[in-house]
């Protein structure tokens, strides 16, 4: 059922920390060759170990277009539920809703519109219709009802909660041109408030350089570990222009407390050694007028910030660099009952993002 006339603050809904145990996690399956190189095949196995890794901790369901369905039904993955769910590409992430619960055991949906990342001012792609209705088939799958946001146009990677009432962003991210350009940031911190139950918003400048597929999405850069407690990428090297948006959200952070009055307690995790496409790489992505295309040593936006935090296990894209091992000590030692699952995710990144905006949970409500 669609809600139209209450929020979930108004309804006592609120967003739930990613850490909260998930009833199940969604992906979709990924084929568009304008996008991923050699029609998606390399892509589609890194999907496939991602699938296969959370369904060890939590039930998942792919969401398939029609052309794809036998191939992933064929795969017969334990604890994978094979849907199919038209859509233009695979960042669920993005395009899903965002489940919010009650506390009292109940669980419904924020379907945000969605523009694929700028709409026809700096959007990824059009048509991204399919993609607007995943939020929507989504909540129809799980039987929950749903607040649409007709007038108001959000990805869930431009959001974390600390499920206590903050809500970490970027303003690169939202206050860009192509979302709401007709809102001031004091509107749109008020429907952040209200579609997410949530009291506070922290405002990151600027996300991950070359995250320009997403204008800076806070998800590459910055996440709760637990309230009042975030990662953040860094690089050390003054001389990479990495360093500058590291410091500034940095700055910022220890500049802010949340919504309880804690101090933002930040842990560095060092981002990779600059990663670029190869010539080899772009050479097999179809380049499509209307499509963001894929370049020969263009600097891709990798970060270790972009895992997925699920019932067990901490899902960590790495990317066989120097920094990787320091990565997975310092999620262990934030989450030491889970397990750390890394998974070299170079071509999730060839596509423009990582591991985190390829999921969506589902809490348990
Ligand atoms: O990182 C994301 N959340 C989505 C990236 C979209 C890239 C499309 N080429």
């Amino acid at each position: 059922m669609r809600i139209n006339d209450t929020t979930p603050k108004q309804d006592g809904y609120y967003m739930p920390a990613e850490w909260h145990e998930h009833r199940c996690t969604y992906l979709l399956w990924p084929e568009r060759e304008d996008n991923w190189r050699e029609n998606a095949e390399p892509a589609q196995a890194v999907f496939q170990q991602v699938i296969q890794t959370i369904a060890k901790y939590e039930p998942v369901v792919v969401g398939v277009n029609v052309s794809q369905y036998a191939h992933v039904l064929e795969m017969n993955m334990p604890n994978v539920q094979v849907v199919e769910l038209a859509n233009n590409d695979a960042w669920i992430r993005d395009c899903g809703a965002t489940c919010v619960i009650n506390g009292k055991g109940r669980l419904r949906g924020v379907d945000w519109k969605f523009n694929a990342w700028g709409g026809l001012v700096n959007g990824l792609y059009f048509p991204w219709d399919q993609d607007d209705f995943i939020g929507a088939k989504m909540c129809a799958i799980e039987g929950i009802d749903r607040y649409r946001t007709s007038d108001f146009v959000l990805e869930g990677g431009s959001i974390h909660s600390d499920g206590e009432g903050t809500i970490l962003t970027t303003e690169e991210c939202l206050l860009d041109e192509g979302r709401n350009p007709e809102m001031s940031k004091e509107q749109i911190e008020a429907k952040l408030k209200e579609y997410l139950g949530a009291e506070k918003v922290l405002w990151i400048p600027k996300g991950i350089y070359m995250d320009e597929d997403t204008n800076g999405h806070v998800d590459n850069i910055c996440q709760f570990v637990a309230p009042g407690k975030v990662v953040l990428a860094w690089e050390d090297n003054e001389e990479d222009p990495q360093h500058e948006r590291s410091q500034m959200a940095l700055d910022y952070l220890e500049s802010q407390t949340d919504v309880k009055g804690r101090k933002i307690e930040v842990v560095k995790i060092h981002v990779p050694n600059p990663i670029t496409i190869t010539a080899e790489e772009a050479a097999h992505v179809d380049q499509i007028e209307g499509t963001f295309p894929r370049r020969d040593g263009d600097r891709l936006p990798a970060s270790y910030v972009n895992y997925y935090n699920c019932n067990g296990a901490i899902i960590l894209p790495v990317f066989n660099d120097e920094h990787d091992q320091a990565a997975i000590d310092t999620l262990q030692e934030l989450f030491p009952d889970k397990i750390i699952e890394p998974i070299y995710a170079r071509e999730i990144l060839l596509g423009g993002g990582n591991i985190h905006c390829i999921t969506q949970q589902v809490p348990k409500p």
